[in-house]
Order: C-alpha cells, then structure tokens, then sequence
C-alpha cells in the first residue's frame, strides 16, 4: 500500500510587514522570537521561517548578529527545521539580506522569484498612535516599494547559497514567477526537487482565491511535473482557509504572524503557536497528518541539521 504523504507545516514567526502596534504579539525581543519559535515546533510546525529584529524598537534587521542571539537556542530546544529569510527590509541590497544565510548556511533559505510592488501601506490608516517612531513611516513608505528580484540578482543570490547546500524555498508571488523558477533551473540555478512556496493575498501579487491557487499549482504541475514540493501560505485573513483548501489539494503549508496576525475573523492570534495548533486540529480532522522535522527533511532532501552553522 502507497504511504500516506505527510503535510509540512511551517510557521514564519515575525517577518518584515507587520509592526509591533498592530500585535502585542508579534515577536521582536529575541527572547520572545526564540520562545515562540520553539512554542511553534511543539504545537507541530516542522520549519520556522525566520526574520531578525532590533531588539530595541523591533524593526527590521537584517544583521547576522542578531540572528545569532536566536538561532542557536531554537537548535538547542528544538529539532525543527530552520529557514532563514533572505528577504530583507524596503532598504536592503540583495548582498544584504543573503548575509544571515551566508553566516549561517541553515538547511532551508527563502528565495524570492521576482521583482514587484509589494505594499501594506493601507494598513498605516487603522492605527491612530504608534508603538515606535519609525512604524507609520515605514509603512506608508511600502507605497512605493519595489521588492527587488531580478534575474541577476536571483543568480547572485543562488550562486553564492548554493555550495552550502541550502535547500531554497522559493517565493512565488504570482503565476510569472513560476516562469521564472523554471528558467532558472533551466539555467541550472536550482536543482530538482524544488521546494515552492505559492503566496497568495500580498498587495502587488497574486489574490487570495482559490481559483488562484487551483491555477497556480496547475502551471506548476505544467512547468515542473513530479519534481517539486509545494506549499500555500495566504496573506491576511485567508490564512486558514487556504491553508486548509492545499492541504487537501496534497500540498504543504504556512501559517505565521509573519503572514497573518490572526486566528480568526476580526479576533488577534495569541502567539504563532496558536495558529499551529488550530491549523493541525483542522487538517488533521480532515484526515492529514503532520510531517515531523525529519520526514520534512526526507520529503524536502535537506543536508540535516548537522551541517548547519550555528
Ligand atoms: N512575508 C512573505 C509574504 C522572505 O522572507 O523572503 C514573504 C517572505 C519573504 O517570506
Ligand atoms: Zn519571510
């Protein structure tokens, strides 16, 4: 009898949109980043997509330094997988946002497979204060930000990631970008299996409709055949649902204050654990079951926690 295919869970912690007025609990101490990394392992997420913040205001940072202040507590306290975002902040050249992947040569990385708006400037209007100084201009700033990825960066990027055998998980905003994947790997960028994170719901990308995501994985299924994993996550409040709609569809999937600040309609999620344990309550009443950390290895091919530099 075939085995029955695990679901993959990652949980992205923090991320670079939300800002601390928004969520008394999106995490920027990195105490509070280890604790709710480590929270999220054990409600069942088996990768954490990890973004650094300034300890002091929670800004974005993309300093290794203060990666270093949580990355080796999460390996000490969990066996989970560890995904190190090469995003970066609305100012970061593409040689710094790779650094903490460089310095650190994790088992996964992000990689973004396009240039394009990215924007959650609408969101500064539903905030009459601020925590921080910096917060409302920061976002109000995201109008008129392009999120660089082009092919010479992209190349840049996999070129000096690569020999650290870091598995990439590509960021596919829209259905161009899939085109862009397969012709880097056409190129010889990215080896099979590729591991592609379909994202959904940001502003200057694809919208959050099933519709969307059915056609997604039907271009994917067109350009990469069986070689690839894939995975949703949905920006905002069709986090679940749509984490629900790939699950059954035999994908992975993300969930995260990084994506969502919510657990439910109207209502702000607890911690990143709490979005966990609901989304695994859900799939797995739907007949799921949740991969562990090394069956996402196995499913993924990644070199092992090991081989990691922290
Ligand atoms: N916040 C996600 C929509 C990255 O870390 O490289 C995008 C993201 C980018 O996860
Ligand atoms: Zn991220």
């Amino acid at each position: 009898m075939a085995r029955q295919r695990k679901t993959i869970v990652t949980c992205a912690i923090t991320g670079a949109i939300h800002t601390p007025t928004m969520s008394d609990a999106l995490p920027f101490h990195p105490a509070d980043i280890r604790d709710q990394a480590v929270a999220a392992a054990e409600a069942g997420a088996s990768v954490l997509h990890l973004h650094a913040r300034n300890p002091q205001n929670g800004s974005v940072s993309i300093n290794p330094d203060d990666f270093q202040k949580f990355l080796p507590d999460i390996k000490k306290r969990t066996d989970a997988v560890i995904n190190i975002s090469t995003g970066g902040s609305l100012t970061n050249s593409v040689e710094e946002r790779i650094a903490p992947a460089l310095r650190f040569s994790p088992e996964m990385c992000s990689m973004n497979m396009g240039s394009m708006n990215f924007s959650f400037h609408p969101l500064a209007k539903r905030y009459d204060e601020f925590k921080f100084d910096w917060e409302k201009e920061y976002i109000e700033n995201s109008e008129s930000y392009i999120f660089r990825n082009t092919f010479a960066d992209i190349k840049n990027a996999a070129t000096q990631l690569s020999p650290l055998d870091i598995k990439f998980e590509h960021e596919c905003y829209d259905v161009g970008h899939l085109y862009n994947l397969k012709f880097c790997v056409d190129i010889g960028l990215f080896k099979a299996p590729i591991f592609i994170q379909f994202v959904l719901g940001i502003l200057g990308g694809i919208g959050p409709d099933l519709e969307n995501l059915v056609f997604m994985k039907q271009t994917a299924d067109r350009l990469f055949g069986d070689d690839y994993e894939w995975s949703v996550l949905g920006a905002g409040g069709a986090q679940m649902s749509l984490a629900t709609s790939a699950s059954q569809m035999g994908g992975n999937i993300r969930v995260g204050l990084e994506d969502s600040l919510f657990i439910s309609r109207g209502k702000l999620a607890e911690n990143n654990a709490q979005q966990v344990a609901k989304i695994k309550q859900i799939i797995e009443s739907l007949g799921c079951t949740v991969a562990t950390p090394d069956e996402a290895r196995e499913m993924l091919g990644l070199k092992g926690a090991d081989r990691v530099s922290f």
